[in-house]
């Protein structure tokens, strides 16, 4: 009885850990209204002052205002049937244009000061990612060809 509760107690920590580690929690979801990736001629891309109501599919991020510190990305692909990812990377501004690679339909993420990614995450799965974050804005997008200009992407702040 006694070696089970001193057997027990660090994996309880170590639960706890997992869980209350990060200063803060957004909650992304990954959404596509199509159920197919025939977004191929949508420009809704950052910095395009593009009409997102248009958006054939979306990443979402709540809150997205954050403090600095860990901030914990629990993200869900909502989508019935697409794979998809979120890729973090920090920006200077909304307002900014990214570096895109039209023959791939990608972002050219190389040119991205890319912090961490969660890729292939299958409809109706969860994936959680924690990054140690300074002030400043964070785009969140998804680079699986097409959908980043068929508005998969959004920004959160760091405070
Ligand atoms: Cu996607």
């Amino acid at each position: 009885m006694k070696k089970t509760t001193l057997l027990a107690l660090p994996l309880a920590l170590a639960m706890m850990s997992a869980t209350a580690w990060a200063d803060s929690l957004v909650r992304v979801t990954l959404i596509d209204k199509t159920g197919a990736a025939d977004g191929g001629n949508l420009r809704l891309g950052m910095g395009m002052n593009a009409d997102m109501s248009k958006a054939k599919m979306a990443v979402n991020a709540n809150p997205n205002h954050v403090k600095r510190g860990a901030v914990r990305f629990d993200v869900t692909n909502l989508a019935s049937a697409i794979v998809h990812e979120v890729i973090v990377a920090q920006i200077s501004s909304e307002d900014q244009m990214l570096p895109y690679d039209e023959s791939r339909a990608k972002v050219d993420a190389e040119q991205l000061f890319t912090l961490g990614s969660v890729n292939e995450i299958a409809p109706n799965k969860s994936v959680s990612l924690t990054l140690n974050l300074n002030p400043g804005k964070y785009l969140l997008y998804c680079n699986i060809a097409g959908h980043y200009m068929a508005g998969m992407w959004t920004v959160v702040d760091v405070q």
